[in-house]
């Protein structure tokens, strides 16, 4: 199909005879003429028709797939700098009436009635936007750590152990076996140090956590990144610039798409805080909330934190006890481990650390942590072949893109969630 996108009509076509496609938007009657509003991926075009085409424009419903034929002209619409005289039309593909929601956003909708019309939801502007948004910012950040010497990998979702523990896991039945959908990559990565030295996975992971918030889904995906031979801090400042790098790009690259969220203010970062958990209980102290050492930081807390920090800001150095068995330890100071996690506000986005690469001491880790060594052998072995000290972390990337498009709730950015609830489309 010969077509011009409705983005590159301009005035040099004039005379011209050109096709274009599109989904009708409007469709204004006005007796002897007619004008219409299509839209194609690029943006809309306005077609005018008289004559016997007019009658059979009005029995086509909107969102409708039209081709459309004809000279390109002058306009005096003020949207357009030329219209198309229609000669010829094709319907392509014919839309029901009433559509089960509003594409136009006119009329609003519920979030479960949009996602069960997800296909359809992304016909309305605002919401295709977050979705190139989306991609634009995976693109961003694959070119990011490309260009810091990580290379993709693609490690199994599919299981034979419950490793890493922690987080509960899907099972099923793998012909004769029980296997698990995988809720990280983190002990392959951690072998990829060893062949690869830095590596980075971006994938869906899966969570069988029965959690209804506005920020847990039971399948999300992460960018996790793995690097030999750097300690959390390194890591922390590649998260730094990773962020300030996508999010500047974004607006310099993607400036019209991002003016839709209006919040440039807000996130904009140069330098993000490094607030020790130590000043995290200190500072809670003062807001009237007591915590001892050793205790997690509740949603309620981290709230409380998110007024002090309403930003990007890391919580650094965390109890050994509230942090995975992998997580190596401050030297001479056991009970604190090299960790971290990225916060923006109350909404924990990343987290990482520096990890044991002593197969001795994991294992005992393993045993602390109450986890059978047996059931990690095959990761264990690998610290025997000359495993190199290494650091990584994970970056809750549906959560990012809530911050990156200011949107409360992570089902917005996310094309077809899965939580407690939805099992579909
Ligand atoms: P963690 O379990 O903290 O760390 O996960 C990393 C990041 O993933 C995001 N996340 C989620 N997003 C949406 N829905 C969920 N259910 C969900 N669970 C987690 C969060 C979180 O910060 N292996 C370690 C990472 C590492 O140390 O490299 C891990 O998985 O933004």
């Amino acid at each position: 199909m010969n077509r011009i996108f409705a983005k590159s009509l301009t005035k040099d076509h004039i005379g011209q005879n050109l096709t274009l496609v599109g989904w009708l938007e409007d469709f204004r009657d006005m007796g002897k003429i007619g004008f219409i509003s299509a839209r194609d991926m690029t943006g809309n075009f306005q077609g005018v028709i008289t004559g016997n085409l007019l009658s059979a424009f009005r029995e086509v419903p909107r969102q409708s797939i039209i081709l459309v034929n004809g000279a390109i002209q002058e306009t005096r619409a003020e949207n357009f700098q030329v219209e198309v005289k229609v000669e010829k039309v094709e319907l392509l593909s014919r839309a029901v009436n009433p559509l089960p929601i509003d594409p136009t956003g006119r009329v609003e909708s519920s979030m479960d009635k949009r996602l069960d019309s997800r296909a359809l939801d992304l016909r309305n502007v605002r919401i295709s936007n977050i979705f190139r948004t989306r991609s634009y910012a995976l693109y961003l950040i694959r070119n990011f750590l490309y260009s810091r010497m990580f290379m993709e990998v693609n490690t199994p979702k599919i299981i034979g152990n419950a490793t890493e523990g922690g987080a509960d896991l899907f099972s099923f039945e793998y012909f004769s076996k029980k296997a698990y959908l995988a809720q990280s990559p983190q002990l392959y990565k951690e072998q990829l140090t060893l062949g690869l030295e830095r590596v980075f996975e971006i994938s869906s992971y899966f969570r069988a956590e029965p959690s209804h918030t506005v920020r847990h889904l039971s399948e999300f995906v992460s960018v996790d990144l793995e690097a030999a031979f750097l300690d959390y801090c390194d890591i922390m400042d590649i998260v730094e610039e990773l962020i300030t790098s996508t999010i500047n790009d974004l607006f310099i690259q993607r400036g019209k798409e991002m003016k839709y969220y209006d919040n440039k203010e807000e996130i904009t970062v140069d330098k993000i805080p490094r607030v020790s958990y130590q000043k995290c209980l200190d500072d809670l102290k003062g807001l009237g909330e007591s915590l001892q050492f050793g205790d997690d930081l509740s949603d309620l807390a981290l709230r409380k934190l998110g007024e002090i920090y309403p930003k990007f800001y890391f919580i650094i150095d965390w109890p050994t006890k509230l942090k995975p068995f992998y997580i190596l330890e401050h030297k001479n100071k056991s009970d604190l481990s090299k960790s971290f996690d990225l916060q923006y506000g109350y909404l924990e986005i990343v987290s990482g650390g520096t990890r044991e690469h002593n197969s001795e001491r994991l294992r005992n880790k393993l045993l602390e942590k109450g986890l059978d060594p047996r059931s990690f052998s095959d990761h264990l072995q690998t610290f025997e072949w000359g495993m190199p000290p290494h650091s990584g972390c994970g970056i809750g990337f549906d959560r990012l893109m809530m911050i990156l498009t200011n949107s409360t709730n992570i089902r917005e950015v996310v094309l077809y969630p899965r939580d407690t609830e939805r099992l579909s489309p």
